[in-house]
């Protein structure tokens, strides 16, 4: 019999499917490069507690870099809610075959088996279940049995002494004078007796369906001859007769018990719509089932209470609005970003490390030293890579003396030249351009000088003025396009060179409002203007000046 503590340790036998000292490390959606690499980064720093995600799909800047460090891309983390698939147990599964008795050990383990077949789900047990079919057994005026070989030889020790078939019947335990039993013997019996030979005739007389011997006996070779001339199946039973007849109740197959209607989810589900649907149907559990029918655990009421949730780092980002989807749900246990603190609250105490440096991947890197952990070349590479990316190969303003330290202690490390890195990942940074040139448009930027409606936008690229062959069509197709739609009257792009510190201006629309603003002739649409970089504090004042006063 279970006691009260056996039955706590059972239900703590029953760990969900999601491991929860695991740590989601994650950047931003839409994420660049060096959101990616600083989640790879930061994982590799815990391996086996650490695992790197990414929160959309990679471009293709990024895919270049993680093909060059040969290294597999992180998987897609779409959101940090818990869904039926995190809550759901691992349990053993049997077939339909598996006896009571079988399922009743089993049911020490766990409190519910799942049956399946070919891995599809057939339906669930519990000792409820089989409690049932036992007590259906109990209060029933006569009862008949039906006993499968199979079943009867993994439920009761002991051999059939005639071909193997099912014993089916009343059962009738004969222990009475032979006057008497004579008397209540049917042709529909299974009878269980011990060496009472003397009846033998009697029973081949009235044809009964079976015999089942207790204590391991078997009668003669010419009174079982006889018995197996008359269709009487016999088996022996190791057993006396009171334990025979108690397993006897145990012949049953989960089959036979089953519930075969369970309220099913898909492993998608959430933790709201689970805790709804607990509510309309009472149950204590819903098996977990994939669109194919295939069986994935089964997810028990009482987890439902208060679940764990998930943890993750945020790397690259600390607005909820940028991060990954169920966040509320989850646990932050670290913030490791590059940008301005936004609003944000969190439970318990937070590990932050936030500092205006060019890149997050700088801030990972910087972790490896401070402790004192080993870098691995490939994190060497993607880190790397990922500073190259945000500080444009530490030509932007918010490049850092940490940057050019830390790009120093990844370069000897990933054993690539970073100028070298710098240029492969621009180069697919611009054939990414070139294939979608909305991506030229991305912070661009409406405004109102006097009467005057102009559109900005801005790209910085390392030798960008090079570059402008190459991109004078994308860029003429996007500007005239959002001319149109935005019904602007000037459409400006600023095709900043990072290396020269200088930007391409094209001005599209009514050109001579720019003819004017720089004095220049903009010749072909476009002109270089050497030392400007910013457009807030070098092309937007200069319009304004000239144009008049935004509102
Ligand atoms: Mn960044």
């Amino acid at each position: 019999m279970l006691d009260a503590q056996s039955h706590r340790d059972r239900d703590d036998n029953m760990n969900t499917n999601m491991n929860r000292d695991m740590v989601h490390v994650v950047g931003h959606k839409n994420p660049d490069t060096d959101s990616v690499v600083s989640a790879v980064g930061y994982a590799a720093l815990k391996p086996g507690e650490y695992v790197a995600f990414r929160a959309g799909e990679p471009n293709d800047e990024t895919l270049e870099l993680f093909q060059l460090a040969n290294t597999e891309m992180p998987p897609l983390l779409s959101s940090l809610r818990l869904t039926a698939a995190d809550l759901s147990k691992h349990l053993t599964s049997v077939d339909e075959s598996t006896t009571f008795l079988e399922a009743s050990k089993l049911l020490e383990k766990q409190k519910v088996i799942p049956i399946l077949k070919s891995n599809k789900l057939l339906g669930i047990v519990t000792e409820k279940d089989l409690f049932r079919v036992i007590q259906r057994e109990l209060f029933e005026e006569e009862v008949t049995v039906r006993l499968e070989p199979e079943v009867l030889l993994k439920t009761i020790p002991g051999r059939f002494l005639t071909t193997p078939h099912a014993l089916e019947g009343i059962p009738l335990v004969l222990a009475s004078s032979s006057e008497t039993a004579g008397d209540r013997v049917r042709s529909n019996n299974v009878v269980i007796m011990g060496d009472r030979w003397d009846l033998l005739p009697v029973l081949i007389k009235r044809h009964v369906r079976g015999v089942i011997f207790t204590m391991g006996l078997s009668p003669s070779q010419k009174d079982l001859n006889q018995l197996a001339d008359a269709g009487i199946v016999v088996f022996s039973s190791s057993l006396h007769t009171y334990n025979t007849i108690r397993l006897m109740f145990m012949a049953f197959t989960v089959k036979e018990a089953m519930n075969v209607n369970p309220v099913t989810v898909s492993p998608q589900d959430g933790l709201d719509f689970l805790r709804r649907l607990s509510n309309l149907h009472r149950h204590r559990y819903f098996p977990v089932v994939e669109e194919d029918g295939s069986f994935h655990g089964l997810v028990e009421l009482a987890d439902l209470a208060s679940p764990p949730r998930k943890k993750v780092v945020l790397v690259d980002h600390n607005e909820p609005a940028q991060a990954v989807d169920g966040l509320q749900e989850a646990q932050v246990v670290a913030i490791i970003d590059h940008h301005r603190l936004g609003a944000f609250t969190t439970e318990e105490p937070v590990r932050i490390i936030i500092e205006p440096v060019g890149s997050t991947s700088t801030l990972v890197a910087r972790e490896y030293v401070r402790q004192e952990v080993q870098m691995g070349h490939h994190v060497a590479t993607l880190l790397l890579g990922g500073l190259v990316s945000d500080t444009l190969n530490l030509q932007s303003v918010t490049t850092t003396p940490l940057d050019v330290d830390i790009s120093q202690y990844l370069e000897e490390r990933s054993f690539l030249s970073r100028d070298e890195l710098a240029s492969r990942l621009f180069q697919a940074r611009v054939q990414a351009i070139l294939r979608d040139p909305s991506a030229l448009t991305k912070d661009f930027k409406l405004f109102t000088f006097g009467k005057v409606r102009v559109g900005i936008a801005q790209i910085e690229i390392p030798e960008g003025s090079s570059l402008a062959p190459t991109m004078r069509d994308a860029i003429e197709k996007v500007m005239t396009e959002k001319l149109e739609r935005e019904g602007l009257d000037l459409a400006l792009f600023m095709l900043t060179d990072i290396t020269k510190k200088g930007t391409l201006l094209f001005a599209f629309g009514q050109r001579h409002l720019a003819q004017m603003v720089w004095g220049k002739p903009f010749k072909d649409g476009t002109e270089y203007l050497p030392s400007v970089v910013s457009r807030k504090k070098q092309v937007v004042p200069i319009l304004e000046q000239i144009l008049g006063g935004s509102g």
